[in-house]
């Protein structure tokens, strides 16, 4: 046996051990969880006085709550009207009337579809949000038979765990409600409502039915009882798809971007007016305005909806040589973040440049971080106008340049369009190209699933069996994205990050 072939026969044990304990800890998961099925109940609204405030109540107890708690204004029958909001009253144990308020239950499994969000039994009360009336509702709630508060997420997770979403319509929920712009608002509709499902979707099927065809290749053999070139045509087919997969790869991570936040860098020499400009994007002194060079000595970063794009602005010392400690360490931050951005502006004074070598001078320490992609603003036009610019962007490589005195607000306009336009340009998605990728955790996965694919490519049809297991392990890694194969570490981290009563 040659090594290499020993190496590939230990990979694939390897990671068949991994898949198995993965199942059993799933199989575990679920059981325990059944066992224990209660019924949830939690203040979906946030607490704290409002007009109205909604609690939420899912699991097998929900009608018994109902019957309990809910008396309708009409004095009908007990028993709930599925899907009908009903005016009523909410009682206590004892029947004493806690809130005059408004119902919805969601009938569980009563057809095959179920109707309700968590596939179970639901019911929304909603009552005035005063302290008060919580509080007695959710205290009422805690003291019935099988019911207990739900864990952050947990409405959602009974979603997941009973089929009704995968994992990047949980993800997509959870970003919805993390929205603060409308581009990230929408990006996570894309995924809360099911496009990015239905696209990993079709290239797992898109896998598992070339793989369907060397399994064939395996069961059959080419020319004997099956024809000859089914094993190169699943090539052909793996050759497509890998060029789709690196396609999504290969998207200059916009969905990530979009998602948390264009990271975007100020930096330059000191005393050129980088605080100046964060304070005048945020619209308030965020940053110490000083004539004094080295003013600025950490990191400030300030959040901006810039034309519904998060922005994330950071603010840095000024990039010299120094013999301060303290703005020693703050330059060599400034020089991480810039190297580290999404977007990079280099801010410069056009007063440090009336001449060649004081132009060269003034870049000299900044020229290392620029590229050209780099966005250069020159500041201080009102002190000095006469800059060669030609000049400058042969010293420098940037191809977008803006003049402009944050003094006297000339020239801003220009930027803030230009700027505005840079950036939709570079990140904003088109609502036909929207990225498939949007957490680092898909593209980890969809990562590794095209090297098992560009692995089987590598194979021969004599290889068929070795070739059968890299494309069962890149059909499991898509699979992962959804949900669809063992994700226990994730799902706990992932349902950690949800608010309590969704
Ligand atoms: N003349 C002039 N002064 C400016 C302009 N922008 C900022 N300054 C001043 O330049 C000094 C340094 O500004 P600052 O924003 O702290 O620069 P930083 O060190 O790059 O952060 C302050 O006194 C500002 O008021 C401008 O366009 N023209
Ligand atoms: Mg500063």
């Amino acid at each position: 046996m040659e090594i290499c072939e020993f190496e590939s026969t230990m990979r694939i044990w390897r990671r068949r051990m991994k898949t198995t304990s993965a199942s059993v800890m799933k199989v575990r998961t679920l059981l325990s969880s059944l066992k224990e099925r209660k019924t949830i109940y939690a203040l979906s609204t946030p607490p704290g006085k409002a007009g109205i405030g909604v609690i939420r109540i899912s699991g097998p107890g929900s009608s018994d709550v109902y019957e309990r708690m809910v008396k309708l204004s009409n004095g009908s029958n007990r028993k709930p009207t599925p899907w009908k909001m009903q005016r009523c009253h909410v009682l206590s144990l004892e029947g004493e009337m806690l809130d005059d308020g408004l119902c919805v239950f969601f009938k569980g499994k009563l057809t095959l579809t179920p109707r309700s969000f968590t596939t179970e039994d639901m019911l929304e009360l909603h009552v005035h949000s005063g302290s008060a009336v919580l509080r007695a509702v959710l205290n009422t709630l805690g003291r019935m038979d099988g019911c207990r508060p739900a864990e952050p997420g947990e409405f959602t997770r009974r979603a997941f765990e009973a089929g009704r979403i995968d994992l990047t319509e949980v993800e997509g929920i959870r970003d919805v409600i993390d929205a603060e712009t409308d581009e990230q608002r929408k990006l996570a509709l894309t995924a809360a409502g099911g496009e990015t499902k239905r696209r990993i979707e079709s290239i797992r099927q898109q896998l598992i039915r070339c793989l369907a065809n060397v399994e064939a290749v395996i069961d059959f053999g080419e020319g004997e009882d099956l024809e000859e070139g089914v094993f190169e045509h699943a090539k052909e087919s793996a050759r497509n798809l890998l060029a789709e997969i690196r396609g999504h790869l290969d998207d200059g991570r916009r969905g990530e971007i979009m998602r948390s936040g264009i990271r975007l860098a100020i930096f330059g020499p000191p005393n050129v007016g980088k605080s100046s400009l964060l304070n005048f994007l945020a619209q308030r002194e965020a940053a110490i305005v000083t004539p004094i060079a080295g003013t600025t000595r950490d990191v400030l970063e300030v959040t901006l909806d810039i034309g519904g794009m998060p922005v994330v602005i950071a603010d840095t010392a000024g990039i010299r040589k120094s013999e301060d400690l303290v703005e020693s360490i703050g330059i060599a931050k400034a020089e991480t973040t810039a190297t580290t951005a999404d977007v990079r502006i280099c801010m410069l004074s056009m007063s440090a440049m009336d001449s060649a070598e004081a132009m060269a001078e003034h870049v000299a320490g900044v020229s290392s971080l620029i590229d050209k992609d780099t966005l250069i603003i020159l500041n201080k036009a009102d002190e000095q106008s006469d800059v060669d610019l030609c000049a400058l962007e042969k010293l420098v490589g940037a191809r977008t340049l803006w003049t402009m005195s944050l003094l006297q607000r000339t020239g801003v306009a220009e930027f803030v369009d230009g700027f505005g336009r840079e950036l939709r340009r570079r990140f904003a998605v088109a609502p036909d190209r929207r990225p498939l990728i949007t957490q680092a955790r898909h593209r980890v996965h969809l990562e590794r699933a095209s090297e098992f694919i560009s692995a089987f490519i590598g194979y021969s049809v004599d290889e068929v069996v070795e070739g059968a297991e890299e494309l069962r392990y890149a059909a499991d890694e898509v699979g992962r994205i959804g949900g669809q194969i063992a994700v226990e570490d994730v799902l706990d981290a992932l349902f950690r990050d949800f608010c309590i009563g969704k």
